[in-house]
Order: C-alpha cells, then structure tokens, then sequence
C-alpha cells in the first residue's frame, strides 16, 4: 500500500507542475486539498482505474464536488436510492482538456462496496428527480433522439461520443473512473455527472447508452471553450 499512496503523490506532484508550469489559463497552484481524499482509499485495495487515459491528467482542483442527500435538501448532489448510493456518499468530477481530446475523472467515496456502477456525464444539471439530467451529453448528436426518445444507436451512443465514467468500487464503496474523449466542449459542455442502477453501460444496438434506474446525480459546470 505504501508504494501504491506514494507512487500517486508523486503522479499529484508532476500534474501540479505541468499545471503550473505549463499552463497560462491561471489553473491554481497545486497542492489543493480536494483530491487528498481518495488515494488512500484507491492504493488500499488496488483499486487504481485500469482505464486507458492512465497518462492524461484530470487532475487539478474539483470542478465539482458533494455529499449526496435527499432532494428535499440536496443543492448540487443528489442520491434518489439511498439504498444504493447511501446519503453522505461523496461524489467528485474533474476534467482536463489536452488540445483536441478531454480526460474526464469520477471520484466516488461510500458507495455499496465491491459494486459496479455505470455513470455518465449528462445534458442538463441536476433536480428533483434523475430526470432532470436529461440525456447523455453527446459530442455528436443523435437525430434520432429526442426528449423522452434516448439515443440508442451505438454510432452514437459510445463511449468515445459521449463521457462515460463506469467504475467498480472497492471493499470501502470507494472508486473512481477516469475517460479520455476524443473531443472539447466548446459551444455546448456537459452540466451533470449521473450514477446509475446497472453495473455497466449496455453497448448493444438498440440499448446502447442505457444503464439503468438513475440513483445520483453530481451538477458540474464543465467549461466550454
Ligand atoms: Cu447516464
């Protein structure tokens, strides 16, 4: 465990450098409290994302982050199945643009252990209910879709036209995800993270995209541009 936590400071430690050397956007210095939650948690039982953007960052400060709670108090985080995403669960996004593509990170803390669920970024902020969300974001979208009609044509519902942030969580409910898409938000930009029910995102044709009973929902003001 001990060389897993470090070995992920150290990644912490180049990502902040790039950021700060790197970078003219005015990214905040480095060394941000927000992400120091979760590689105990990861490094403990190996849980670290096998996902394939292991070099593109997503680090950096929290563009979003919560505990869940009912919607009759939830503001930006909300669980609609305490069963399955327990209240307090703590739910963070992070994104970080790479020229033409865009790496997109889950965090989740507190979730039923040893679970999978599929998550995706959504169209619209969080509400009430998980309807609120809308559809899957999309780079390219969809004509055969529209309100109460998802996208289910796997040329567009896939994980490289939509962020689809499926992860497996580890003995504590900890886990975390990380997507690398080959596109920017530039005129429109997802608004929400939302966890669902099934354990996986379906890829089949004419259930591609579907994952289920929305359980939370994270609001994340991606940038644009
Ligand atoms: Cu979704």
């Amino acid at each position: 465990m001990g060389s897993g936590a470090h070995r992920w400071r150290v990644a912490v430690v180049a990502a902040a450098v790039v950021l700060v050397g790197g970078c003219s956007s005015g990214a905040p210095a480095g060394g941000s409290a927000p992400s120091s939650a979760a590689p105990d948690a990861g490094a403990a039982s190996g849980d670290t994302s096998p996902g394939p953007a292991a070099s593109a960052d997503a680090g950096g400060p929290a563009l979003a982050e919560g505990a869940v709670a009912p919607p009759d108090r939830a503001a930006d985080a909300f669980t609609y199945s305490p069963a399955l995403v327990p209240e307090g669960a703590n739910l963070a996004v992070y994104a970080t643009p790479n020229g033409t593509s865009t790496t997109v990170r889950l965090e989740v803390l507190g979730l039923l252990p040893e679970r999978g669920y599929a998550a995706h970024a959504h169209a619209n902020a969080c509400g009430p209910t998980g309807d609120a969300a809308g559809p899957h974001f999309q780079n390219r979208q969809d004509p055969a879709a529209g309100p109460g009609k998802p996208s289910t044509d796997p040329a567009y519902a896939n994980p490289q036209n939509e962020v689809w942030l499926d992860l497996t969580t580890d003995g504590d409910g900890d886990g975390e995800a990380t997507a690398t898409v080959p596109f920017t938000f530039t005129d429109r930009a997802p608004a929400s993270v939302v966890v669902h029910e099934a354990m996986a995102t379906a890829t089949e044709p004419g259930k591609a995209g579907s994952a289920g009973a929305r359980l939370a929902c994270l609001t994340v003001p991606f940038p644009k541009g």
